[in-house]
C-alpha cells in the first residue's frame, strides 16, 4: 500500500511511503568505529563515532519493525586490491595503508575482521549488503539496480562518516531522484563541526540534497 507518514523535518515535513523507502545504514564497521582500524590509522579519534551506534540500532529496528528494505554498507576492496586506486591506497601518511596487516586484520579489506560490521550492527538474515570501493555506495555497486528492483523512491540514511561516505552517498541518491532524509543522531564524524556543517547544507536553500530529522521526530511519524 502506498499510505505515507510525515516526518517533523528540516527544512520542512518529510512524507513518505514505508512501503517505498529502503534504510541505507553506511559503513558501521569495526575499520571505521574501533582502535586499531582505518580511521584510527588515519589519526582520528575513533570513540567519537561510538554515540552513533546506539541510535543506528534504533533506526534499524523501527525500519524492520515496518518491513522496510534494510541495506548495510560496507567500504571494503577485494585481497588483491585489484579495484583499490592506488591514488586512494598512497593517499596520506597513515600508519597503515588499505591492505596492510593491522590488529583486526587487513586495513579496509573485505573479509576481513575489522571490515566487517560492529557486532550490535550486524546484519540480519535477507537484508541487503553493498561492498563498495568508493565513499559513494552507487559507484561501481549494484545499488542502484537493487533500489529500482524493490520500487523504491524514499530513503532513510545513518552510517560513518557523516560528511564521507554519508553525505557522498546522499548526493548520489539525490541525484538519481530519491527523496532522502539523514537521521542526525544515528550519523557521526571524527569531526564534531564537520557533522554539524554536513547537516546544515543538505537541508539548505529548500533541502537542496534532502533532509535531516531526530530520531525521535522520525519515530513519531504520523499519518
Ligand atoms: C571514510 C567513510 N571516512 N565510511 N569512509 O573514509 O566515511
Amino acid at each position: 500500500n502506498m499510505d505515507t507518514l510525515r516526518v517533523d523535518a528540516q527544512p520542512f515535513a518529510w512524507r513518505f511511503p514505508p512501503a517505498r523507502t529502503a534504510v541505507i545504514m553506511i559503513d558501521m564497521q569495526r575499520d571505521f568505529i574501533l582502535p586499531g582500524g582505518f580511521g584510527d590509522t588515519l589519526g582520528n579519534d575513533v570513540a567519537r563515532l561510538k554515540p552513533a551506534v546506539t541510535a543506528a540500532l534504533e533506526l534499524l529496528d523501527w525500519c524492520r519493525a515496518r518491513n522496510m528494505l534494510v541495506v548495510h554498507t560496507k567500504e571494503a576492496h577485494a585481497a588483491d586490491l585489484s579495484d583499490c586506486p592506488l591514488a586512494k591506497r598512497l593517499r596520506g601518511d597513515p600508519t597503515l595503508r588499505i591492505g596492510d596487516p593491522g590488529s583486526m586484520g587487513r586495513i579496509l579489506i573485505d573479509g576481513e575482521f575489522g571490515a566487517d560490521f560492529v557486532e550490535e550492527l550486524t546484519p540480519l538474515p535477507g537484508e541487503v549488503i553493498i561492498t563498495k570501493p568508493g565513499k559513494g555506495a552507487f559507484y561501481a555497486t549494484e545499488l542502484g539496480e537493487i533500489l529500482k528492483a524493490h520500487g523504491i523512491t524514499h530513503l532513510l540514511f545513518g552510517g560513518v562518516t557523516t560528511e564521507v561516505c554519508v553525505q557522498t552517498t546522499m548526493r548520489e541518491a539525490n541525484d538519481r531522484g530519491y527523496e532522502c532524509l539523514l537521521v542526525e543522531e544515528a550519523t557521526e564524524s571524527y569531526f564534531p563541526e564537520f557533522k554539524q556543517a554536513t547537516l546544515a547544507m543538505i537541508r539548505a536553500q529548500g533541502g537542496i540534497v534532502g533532509w535531516t530529522a531526530t530520531l525521535e521526530a522520525l519515530t513519531h511519524a504520523t499519518p
